[in-house]
């Protein structure tokens, strides 16, 4: 991590703050995108700058207290950026069934596309505290995943390729849905970003 030059950015959200309404209001694209995933990425690089600082003064004490720091931020850097890229409005393809040999391949390791939505949405809405609900690829065994993982954790650290992840941290839906997580998971359906994991897939494969 030495000779750091990068200084990561927001990424560009792909819509309007608006346009995912109603399942997720504007105030909450704003809080989220603006206010969480903003902190993440400005604590990543004010982390990253101290790593270079410690790692130019020698100092192996600060750098290791540093890791886990930037493991979280940059853990929710990353993840946050493939979750807007999970998402789009219905008229940019949000919420419509996947196609081709990305739809066959639901089909053969989850048994239909409505099972895989079960499935996932049980074990998104179960995950204990705050975490991630995701469908992935396994590369070494050719087939999709779908899993869980805590905090701020990478989908890659269990070897698996991210296609779709979906945010099940409270300040994701407490604006609106308040307690009812089950109720934010079983709406976000209708804008997934299909389209967009079937590209991802098929970069994949
Ligand atoms: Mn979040």
């Amino acid at each position: 991590m030495s000779t750091v030059s990068k200084v990561y950015e927001l990424p560009k959200l792909g819509f309007e703050l608006s346009a995912l309404e109603p399942v997720i209001t504007a105030e909450m694209m704003d809080f989220h995108y603006n206010k969480h995933h903003n902190t993440y990425t400005q604590n990543l690089n004010n982390l990253l700058k101290q790593y270079d600082d410690a790692e130019k003064a020698n100092n192996i004490e600060k750098m290791t207290t540093l890791l886990n720091p930037i493991k979280f931020n940059g853990g929710g850097y990353i993840n946050h950026k493939i979750f807007w890229e999970s998402l789009a409005p219905k008229d940019q393809g949000g919420g419509s069934p996947p196609t081709g040999k990305f739809a066959e391949a639901i089909k053969k390791d989850f048994g239909s596309f409505e099972n895989l939505i079960d499935k996932l949405s049980a074990k998104s809405i179960a995950v204990q505290g705050s975490g991630w609900g995701w469908l992935g690829w396994n590369k070494d065994f050719g087939r999709l995943e779908i899993t869980t993982t805590f905090n701020q954790d990478l989908l890659t650290n269990f070897g698996l390729d991210p296609l779709l992840c979906i945010d099940v941290w409270e300040h994701a839906y407490y604006i609106k849905y308040k307690n009812a997580r089950a109720n934010f998971v079983k709406d976000i359906w209708q804008i997934i970003n299909w389209p967009g994991i079937e590209n991802k897939y098929n970069s994949l494969i």
